[in-house]
Formats: C-alpha cells, structure tokens, sequence
C-alpha cells in the first residue's frame, strides 16, 4: 500500500494502522442538515486513507501524498496550515471535550476528484477521527465521531457546515444511502441498488469552484435562521403551513425559506418512491430540486445549470446540483443505455461555451470509515 510506503519513508517505522474514510454525493436534502431537516447522501468509492500511528508526547506529524514537501510537525496544533488543519482539528477538539489524545504520526492520501465537491474535507477527518478513536481506545459511536469532525470544521477551521458530509463518511453502508434526520440524528440505511433498475447515478464533475462560495454558506445560514426566528419555529424544519409562512416572510428569507420546507419534503417522497420500488420515479423531484437551488436557494451557476439541463436533454431521469453548490458536481439519474447519450450532450454544450470538458463517473453506494489494517 503506497500510504504504508510513505509511513516508513517519513518516519522510519510501521503505521500502528491503516483507516479509510469516503466522500460522498448527497441524492436529495440540500442545505436542509443545518436547518435540522432530512438529507439522503452516500458514501462513494473514493475518499481518504491515513497511515497512523500514536505517539507518547503531545506533538502531531503529519504528512500527504496529495502535497509533497509539505509536511508539518506540530507541538502546537494552532499553527496548523491548509489541508493539515482539517486532521488536526478532530485532534484538538477531541481533546477539548476531554477525550484522551495524545500525539500521532499521520501520513494520508487522497483520492477524492479535485474540485468535485464530493467532500474531501470530512473523509480527511473521519479517517483521522476513527484512527484516533481506535489507538485511544475512546469507543466513539459513528454519530460521535461524526458530530467532533463537524464541530473540527465548525471551530478549528471556521466552516459553520451542517453535520450531513461527516455522518455520510462516517455511517454510509455500501448499497445503501443514508437517510439522516438532522435534529434527532436518527440514521437510516436504505437500499440503493440502481443497477437492477438498468440504472446509475452518473457525477458530472464541473471542475470549477467559485471563491464567492465560502461567505455564501454562512449567508444562506443566516438568512435561514432569521426566518425561522421571524416565524417563531426553533428552525425552518417546524414550518408546516409554508403557504402561511410565505406569507409573512419577504425578499431572500422568503426564498430561501420555500426551498428549505419544499426540499424536506423532496427528501421523504424520494425515501417513499424507493420504498414502492419506483426508482425511475425520482428523476423528477431530483430536477425539481436543482430549481429549487438555483431560484429559491441561489447556489448553483452556469457550469452546473448547464451540465443538468444538457444531462435531462440528453436522456437522464433527473439532474441536480449536489453538495454546497457554486460549482463541484452535478448528479444525473440516468439508464445505463443512454450514458453515452447524456455524457457526449453534457460535453458539446461545454464545448459549445468555450467551457472546459467536464468529467463523469459512476457512482455506486460504498462503505462508510473503516479499519483497512
Ligand atoms: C456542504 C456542507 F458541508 C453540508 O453540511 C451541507 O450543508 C451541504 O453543503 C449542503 O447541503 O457540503
């Protein structure tokens, strides 16, 4: 294994262990987990392997395959930088909440696609919040793990994300998708096997990530719980009279409000449709969705409307944008005959735009964080 190769070249010895930790693409429930809604992602087959070994003093090595040259050695985890403090923000979070961590030598390597938006940064901290969880010992529930890797990201890195991306990495079943109610944290496997349906979930990777992103997120947080507060629910997931509450609300809080209650909804009629085994049937609340995000939500852009209008052009069920949004990847649900079609339409309106080629690639529910060695 090349991040065991890396371990002994870095530090002369063998990792204590090796843990893997997934991405995810998430198939409906989009900006729905902060609002303490339903969101329905899954784990996919790439994601991020550490080579970890404890250590007796308090100091963090910690290397990666994906950035040469850059390895930190840390006695005082503030001083962390870039991709490093992503790892070394579960360390000290999970020593915030008194949990008994020392030291550890880390060495990972990635395989998450560049740009695609498919979570990188949570299977960074679950494989390296897992390590820790077995070298130490500390017995952490999945769902716990996922919550420090959350507040990681939330306090150490100053990201205010939802808890959706953590406990897809962390609890993902393969040949499932996880079904998540984000206020009681309750977790569902449901069954995701497309491929007995002639069917697949094609990621169209757009490969561009605008900047503007980062201060949007909290935006749209903020613009949510303003309307709950206006409307008197602890948060937008109480609304249940959305033509009363539009009613009373204005301008983005509107908006943001009709995509937030309509997409909750989204996410229990998809969960409905793969109970009755009536899986091409999701296609349409899937583009029902990327019109919600782009018009109500206002996190898509051109690069991602294009790929799912030319994918539903092409032959797919349904598109949408997946994750964040303002750019990563779009999701298409399309028969395994008509990929071709859809990949070669998604690309001639890229080329027609002067855009660069997009990239695909199936996506099939793999396992959530584990113990690889
Ligand atoms: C990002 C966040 F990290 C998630 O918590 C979630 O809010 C998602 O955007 C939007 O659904 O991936």
């Amino acid at each position: 294994m090349r991040v065991v190769d890396a371990f002994r070249q870095a530090y002369g010895g063998e990792p204590a262990g090796v843990w893997h930790a997934p991405g995810r693409v998430n198939l409906i429930g989009e900006h729905t987990d902060y609002n303490d809604g339903f969101v329905l992602p899954f784990a996919v087959p790439w994601g991020v392997t550490a080579a970890v070994s404890p250590r007796d003093d308090h100091t963090v090595r910690i290397a990666s395959l994906q950035a040469p040259g850059e390895e930190q050695v840390l006695a005082d985890l503030d001083r962390a930088a870039g991709w490093a403090r992503y790892p070394t923000g579960v360390v000290a979070i999970m020593r915030g909440a008194g949990l008994p961590v020392r030291g550890a030598d880390i060495v990972i390597d990635g395989d998450v696609p560049k740009g695609a938006g498919l979570s990188s940064s949570a299977a960074l901290e679950v494989s390296v919040g897992l390590a820790l969880d077995d070298l130490y010992g500390l017995g952490l529930e999945p769902m716990e793990l996922a919550r420090l890797c959350q507040k990681a990201e939330n306090e150490f890195v100053g990201m205010p994300c939802g808890i959706m991306d953590q406990a897809a990495s962390a609890l993902s079943k393969e040949g499932h998708a996880l079904f998540l109610d984000c206020r009681s944290l309750a977790g569902r496997a449901v069954p995701f096997d497309l491929s007995a349906y002639g069917l697949q979930i094609l990621i169209i990777n757009t490969g561009v990530h605008h900047e503007l992103a980062d201060g949007q997120y909290a935006r749209r947080r903020q613009d949510c719980e303003n309307a709950a507060k206006r409307l008197g629910v602890p948060s937008l997931r109480d609304v249940t009279d959305l033509a009363a509450a539009l009613s009373r609300l204005s301008g983005d809080e509107r908006a943001r409000t009709q995509h937030v209650v309509t997409e909750n909804h989204r996410v229990e009629a998809v969960i409905g449709l793969l109970r009755a085994k009536a899986v091409p049937e999701i296609g349409a609340l899937l583009n029902a969705s990327h019109l919600s995000l782009r018009d109500q939500y206002e996190v898509s852009c051109p690069e991602l409307d294009v790929a799912v209008e030319a994918a539903v052009k092409g032959g797919a069920r349904g598109a949408r944008m997946t994750g964040g949004g303002f750019g990563g990847s779009a999701i298409a649900l399309v028969a395994d005959d008509r990929v071709d079609r859809v990949r070669a339409t998604v690309e001639h309106a890229y080329a027609e735009r002067g855009w660069a080629a997009p990239t695909f690639l199936p996506a099939t529910p793999a396992p959530g964080a584990h113990r690889v060695r």
